[in-house]
C-alpha cells in the first residue's frame, strides 16, 4: 500500500530505524502530525511554550534552534530532556549542518551544545555531497540519532530543486540506515526513483512553511495550509513556528494553547481525510 495511503501506525511496525520508528509511533499515539518550532530566545518562554503545547499532547515532535537562546546553559538542555521524557516527545534540533564530514562530526557531538547527546532527530543540507553523512553518521548512529536531509525548502527563490533534490534523494538512499526522510514540501518516493530502489523504502517528509492566517513573511517565507501540505502533497509531518507563538516577544501561555490545538487538529484531520 502507498505510504499516503498507509496510517503512522502501520508505517512505525514496519519501518527498520529506530528514530523513525520512534517517531511515527510517537505521532499514532498522540494523534499529532504537528511539529512546533520553538524559536523563541528568551529560556523561559522556550520552556514554557514547550510545556504549554506538548503537556497538552499537541505536538510531537518539538523542533529547536539552540543556538538563539540568550545566555545558553547546558541545564537548559537536562530541563529540555525532562520535558521531552514527561510529555512523550522526540527532539529535532533544525541544525542544518554543511560543512565537511570531519566538522560536522565535531560540530554535532561536540562543542557547548553536543546535540548528538540530546537531539534525537537533526537534518543536514546536502551541498557538502555524502561525506557529510558519513561525518554525522559516524557520531548519530552508534546513539541511535536519525537524521533528515534538505532536499527542498519552503523559502521564495530556494536553490534546492531539479537535480539538486534529486540528489539529495539518491544520497538518503544510500545511507538508510541513518538518513530517515527529508525536509521537502513534497513526497519523494517517485524522485530519481531506479531499478535499485526498494519498494520498502519510507522516507519520512516533514515539512515548514505551514500557516493557517498568511501566505508568507517580508523575509522569504512561504506559507501553505496543513491541507495543502499534508493532503495534497502527502507529507507527513507540519512544522510551524510563528503560527503558534505569534511575533511578539510576549509569549501568550493560553494563545499558544489554542492555537496549537488548531493547527494539531487541522493536521490530523488532513491525515484522515488522505486516508478515506
Ligand atoms: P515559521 O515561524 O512557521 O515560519 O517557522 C518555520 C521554521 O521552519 C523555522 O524554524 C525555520 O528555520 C524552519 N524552516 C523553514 O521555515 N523552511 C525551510 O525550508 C527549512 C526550515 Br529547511
Amino acid at each position: 500500500m502507498s505510504l499516503t495511503r498507509s496510517t503512522y501506525g502501520e508505517r512505525a511496525k514496519r519501518h527498520p530505524n529506530l528514530a523513525a520508528k520512534a517517531l511515527l509511533e510517537t505521532i499514532e499515539r498522540k494523534k499529532s502530525n504537528l511539529c512546533v518550532s520553538v524559536d523563541v530566545t528568551s529560556p523561559s518562554d522556550f520552556l514554557n511554550v514547550i510545556d504549554v503545547v506538548d503537556g497538552l499532547q499537541n505536538s510531537h515532535p518539538s523542533q529547536t534552534h539552540v543556538d538563539i537562546i540568550e545566555d545558553f546553559d547546558p541545564s537548559l538542555i537536562d530541563r529540555l530532556t525532562n520535558l521531552s521524557k514527561k510529555h512523550d516527545f522526540l527532539i529535532f534540533e533544525d541544525r542544518k549542518f554543511a560543512d565537511i564530514g570531519n566538522t560536522v562530526a565535531l560540530q554535532y557531538s561536540s562543542g557547548v551544545q553536543k546535540i548528538a547527546s540530546w537531539s534525537h532527530i537533526t537534518n543536514a543540507h546536502p551541498v557538502p555531497g555524502p561525506s557529510i553523512i558519513t561525518g554525522l553518521k559516524s557520531v548519530g548512529l552508534p546513539l541511535g540519532r536519525g537524521l533528515l536531509l534538505l532536499a527542498e525548502m519552503s523559502t521564495k527563490g530556494s536553490l534546492a530543486t531539479g537535480s539538486y533534490t534529486e540528489e539529495a534523494v539518491r544520497m538518503a538512499r544510500a545511507h538508510s540506515d541513518f538518513v530517515i526522510g527529508f525536509i521537502a514540501q513534497r513526497r519523494m518516493e517517485d524522485v530519481a526513483r531506479d531499478d535499485t530502489t526498494s519498494d520498502k523504502e519510507d522516507l519520512l517528509i516533514l515539512t515548514p512553511g505551514v500557516g493557517l492566517e498568511s501566505r508568507g513573511d517580508s523575509m522569504g517565507q512561504q506559507y501553505r495550509t496543513p491541507e495543502e501540505v499534508i493532503l495534497e502533497s502527502g507529507c507527513d509531518v507540519i512544522i510551524v513556528g510563528r503560527g503558534i507563538y505569534g511575533k511578539s516577544s510576549d509569549v501568550d501561555v493560553q494563545a499558544v494553547q489554542a492555537q496549537a490545538e488548531k493547527y494539531r487538529r487541522a493536521g490530523w484531520e488532513a491525515y484522515e481525510k488522505r486516508l478515506a
